[in-house]
């Protein structure tokens, strides 16, 4: 899905600011009723932290939004769409009184047309936001109800953040207009072939495609997609990004009718001999899991947030991120882009784990996942709607299709085996699949390693397990990555997540958990594991920063394994960590 933009035939109005929010639906449309029960909350932005009352706060089940939208005239001689960029978990859209659109689905967008349902001025616009969780959707939960309670038990660790979490916006089109672009491309000896594939709907008789370096200079223009070569590529390389703009424009009877521009990087991406290579050159990822999660604004975007994380990584040094565990807001991406950080992009597949305990020895009493979840026709929708709006972006090395699934309950390849056939050919690069590993899933157990391009391990030796014990765990953690090695040696392993809460200000002459110590000592007995082996290729930290969660005895104030505090102070580890990736080669 393409990303809203204004030019020359296309125009973007934004709906974020403050509307009404209630628990029971408020309006009647085209009455003049006053609005009782209602209270303000911000869009883009979660609701449960802009509220004092703890009932909405912890609500479970639908929130009513509202606002009035004053649609201008001129609009009328054009398509008007309505596009949201999340609403987490589940919205139905009402456009005055009438219901017109539903998405599941709490991290993409979603849009539709909206000039028959409205009229020239005062519009009124209700979304129903759910936040119900349960075994047919993604993120997975469990959803009790009796006649006095209803909960959400989350299967992950994060706080299920409700609300419309991006921005809303209507744009317009001409009645013919590009509906979606793919820039696939190829790389020659000197010159690199761009072969885009343009959907359009509607009638039109010309499509001219020129493709722009970064000065804005036409270098390749044609009506034939075949005929679109850029001479000697600057490709984009990660942490050197370099960016060619393809834009389409479709004309009917010598008009103009459409014109989008969108941006694309020049690059290769190949998993060969257990490396990961990028333009033919074996790269080492070094970066962080992370959360969309900011005080306030819970999991709502932000602008301001997205450009203060990304320059975080980049002093400390890191070349990557995963988007654990969902699509991130599109800005993320596009920002990424520019900026040449290689990204994980995962799917909000996790929670396929039933009864998923934080003490992981417990983990093994149920292995019926693959019985009880029935999401794996909801799931194809995730992924499609993941990598059909994410395809374009150089930045997206690899697909994560979920995280730490119970890879080695019965029926987890053939619930698997499908998702990863998928993925690739939705992406005309058919890019790395990889599914983030827990560790009860085995080398000897796991059913879903063999399906995916990198072994992502996620390990907690000396937290979960041997808490506090980092020489013994060690020695668990190196026999594990030569097992894994042994079982697959063609694979590259990267650690997708290792980590320790670690309490800001807490200091110990001892290898005490929680300490800041701790957590430096933690990551510097990894680090010489990693070291030892040509194979893994790459640390992604738990987590870029603290970040809340559901109540749990295991969290104080939710989960404190970030290198950064919530509000984005360092804790002590970031500088030996800055040390270390910004003198890596
Ligand atoms: C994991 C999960 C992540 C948790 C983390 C932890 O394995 O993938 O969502 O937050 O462990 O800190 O327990």
């Amino acid at each position: 899905m393409l990303y809203p933009i204004q030019n020359e035939v296309r125009s973007v109005m934004e709906l974020n600011g403050i509307w009404d929010v209630s628990i029971e639906r408020q309006s009647v449309s085209g009455s003049n009723m006053p609005l009782t029960d209602c209270f303000k909350v911000y869009v883009p932005g979660s609701i449960n932290d802009q509220v004092r009352d703890e009932k909405i706060r912890n609500h479970v089940g639908d929130f009513w939004y509202r606002r009035e939208v004053y649609v201008p005239n001129y609009l009328f001689s054009q398509r008007i769409v309505l596009r949201f960029g999340s609403v987490t978990q589940r919205a139905d859209v009402y456009v005055n009184g009438k219901q017109v659109f539903s998405h599941i689905g709490g991290f993409t967008p979603f849009e539709f047309e909206l000039n028959k349902y409205i009229r020239v001025g005062k519009n009124e616009l209700e979304v129903k936001v759910s936040n119900i969780l349960d075994n047919t959707t993604l993120p997975v939960g469990y959803h009790l109800k009796t006649e006095d309670k209803e909960e959400v038990i989350p299967l992950f660790d994060f706080y299920n953040y409700c609300g419309i979490h991006r921005s809303v916006v209507l744009y317009t089109t001409n009645d013919t207009y590009i509906k979606d672009i793919d820039i696939n491309y190829q790389i020659k000896e000197n010159y690199a072939m761009v072969l885009p594939k343009v959907e359009i709907v509607g009638d039109y008789d010309n499509i001219i495609y020129e493709i722009l370096d970064d000065t804005e200079n036409v270098v390749s223009a044609s009506d034939d997609i075949h005929n679109l070569l850029v001479d000697s590529p600057r490709l984009w390389q990660p942490m050197n990004a370099y960016l060619y703009t393809l834009r389409v424009k479709v004309f009917s009877n010598g008009r103009l009718v459409d014109i989008y521009s969108e941006k694309f990087g020049i690059r290769t991406i190949e998993i060969k001999n257990n490396q990961l290579l990028i333009n033919g050159k074996s790269y080492y990822l070094k970066g962080f899991g992370r959360h969309e999660d900011f005080p306030v604004l819970g999991k709502g975007h932000n602008g301001a947030v997205t450009v203060l994380d990304h320059n975080l990584m980049k002093w400390m040094g890191a070349n990557s991120y995963r988007t654990s565990h969902y699509p991130y807001a599109e800005e993320d991406l596009r920002l990424a882009d520019e900026e040449g950080l290689l990204v994980i992009d995962e799917a909000p597949g996790v929670g396929l784990y039933s009864r998923f305990n934080f003490d992981v020895s417990k983990n093994n009493a149920d292995n019926s996942t693959w019985s009880w979840v029935q999401t794996q026709e909801h799931h194809k929708q995730v992924i499609q709607e993941l990598v059909t709006r994410d395809k374009n972006h150089p930045s997206v090395i690899a697909w994560a299709i979920a995280n730490e699934p119970a890879g080695h309950h019965p029926g987890a390849c053939e619930y698997f085996k499908p998702l990863v056939e998928l993925t690739k050919s939705l992406d005309y690069e058919h890019r790395p699949v990889v599914v983030p590993n827990i560790v009860n899933a085995t080398p000897e157990l796991d059913e879903i390693t063999k399906l995916v391009d990198i072994i992502c391990l996620n390990r907690y030796y000396g937290w979960y397990i041997d808490h506090g014990n980092l020489n013994e765990s060690l020695e668990k953690l190196k026999k594990e990555v030569e097992t894994w090695h042994e079982k697959y040696p063609d694979k590259p392993i990267m650690f997708s997540e290792f980590g320790v809460d670690t309490v800001p200000g807490l200091h110990s002459l001892y290898e005490n958990p929680y300490s800041e110590e701790y957590q430096r000592d933690y990551y510097q007995a990894y680090f010489d594991v990693f070291d030892e082996y040509s194979y893994v290729i790459g640390e992604h930290l738990w987590n870029f920063a603290d970040f809340v969660t559901g109540r749990n005895l295991r969290r104080i104030d939710g989960n404190l394994k970030g290198i950064f505090t919530r509000d984005r102070r360092p804790k002590s580890v970031a500088y030996d960590i800055r040390k270390r990736w910004t003198s890596m080669d």
